[in-house]
């Protein structure tokens, strides 16, 4: 290819730390987002060994948390799942403690096999019964035990990617050797277990969700009741009881039963989206992807990218945790129905 006829330029200014906008433009100001992912899809069966090999293996007293990140090879080797996100399964064996810690990345659990597992969150005793949505908001305190006698599995999600893609990630270990972390019961809890009633004289400065347990038997007779939205899914969003909006400022976590016979319309969403198959089964596509998944699969969609779904043998019940509160911050947020 011919020299350009500014190159000495170019080298120049790149030497001098300038660097010209003209030969770089669509690279700076892309013509519409290009997210580096495609549809990522994990299979439960395929985690499932491997969980128990981490349990058999790894000592959860030598480390800080026993959990399995869903790690997308389009991200370079960086430990991340989609845009902004990552999602795991973490995996305690009875009697297991995870050391308590706090960090202002925001995280949630959601209960998948997790019965006699309890989290407890800045003093707070949290049961995770089957689907159960535990939060742990930004530098709440939060450690994991595994009170029953079978192991315990529930997915993780956390928007660690986009803190440090800020250089905002702070993280403060607790103690191992803390006893009274533990001998905590609901405390707190029990003033936002009630829909639609607030006691006063509790005043409530956080910018996340006071009520940190949303029970999976609230959210399935919520799905029961609630009728299909504008693209064909019955969708129910967890949300902060004092404002109506996300749980927390930068994360957002949404309930989706895909009814029987009746495929979602095409949506596109600039924001990321990882999908948790709850109960059911069915099929997606997501970009120019068409996959299955079943219960307790993992599959991405990736922001900007078209996605229907449809439930397989009767309904299906998907769990979604996104980054949409933060692009809704920045005003970047687009939805669009196909
Ligand atoms: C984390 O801090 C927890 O606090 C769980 O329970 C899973 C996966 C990746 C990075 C941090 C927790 C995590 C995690």
């Amino acid at each position: 290819m011919a020299r350009r006829a500014d190159a000495d330029l170019i080298e120049a200014l790149e030497t001098a730390r300038i660097h010209p906008l003209w030969d770089r433009y669509r690279r700076i100001t892309p013509i519409r987002p290009d997210a580096p992912d495609d549809a990522g899809v994990w299979r439960w069966r395929d985690i499932e060994p491997f969980a128990t090999r981490a349990a058999r293996e790894v000592a959860v007293e030598d480390i800080e948390r026993r959990a399995l990140i869903l790690a997308h090879p389009a991200f370079g080797g960086e430990t991340v799942t989609t845009g902004n996100l990552i999602a795991a399964f973490t995996v305690l064996e009875p009697g297991d403690r995870a050391v308590p810690h706090r960090h202002t990345a925001s995280a949630i659990r959601f209960a998948t096999r997790a019965e006699g597992a309890v989290t407890i969150v800045n003093g707070r005793r949290c049961a995770m019964l089957e689907g159960d949505l535990v939060l742990t908001p930004p530098m709440c305190w939060h450690g994991h035990i595994n009170e029953g006698d079978d192991r315990t599995v529930w997915f993780d999600a956390a928007n660690i990617p986009l803190v440090n893609a800020l250089h905002a990630n702070f993280f403060e270990p607790g103690s191992r050797a803390d006893n009274a972390f533990w001998e905590v019961d609901e405390g707190d809890e029990r003033l936002w277990q009630e829909a639609g009633l607030e006691a006063e004289g509790h005043a409530h400065e956080a910018a996340h969700s006071p009520k940190f347990r949303y029970p999976g038997t609230a959210t399935r007779r919520l799905l029961d009741a609630a009728s299909p939205g504008a693209d064909g899914a019955k969708t129910v969003r967890y949300v902060n009881p004092l404002t109506g909006g996300p749980v927390m400022p930068s994360l957002d976590c949404y309930a989706r039963r895909l009814v029987a016979g009746k495929p979602t319309r095409p949506r596109r969403m600039l924001c990321s989206q990882v999908c948790l198959a709850v109960s059911g089964a069915g099929r997606s596509t997501v970009g120019e992807e068409t996959f299955e998944w079943s219960r307790h699969d993992v599959f991405t969609v990736p922001q900007w990218s078209w996605a229907r779904h449809e439930a397989l043998g009767g309904d299906a019940d998907l769990f979604v945790v996104t980054d949409r509160p933060a692009r809704e911050s920045l005003d970047l947020m687009r939805d669009e129905l196909g």
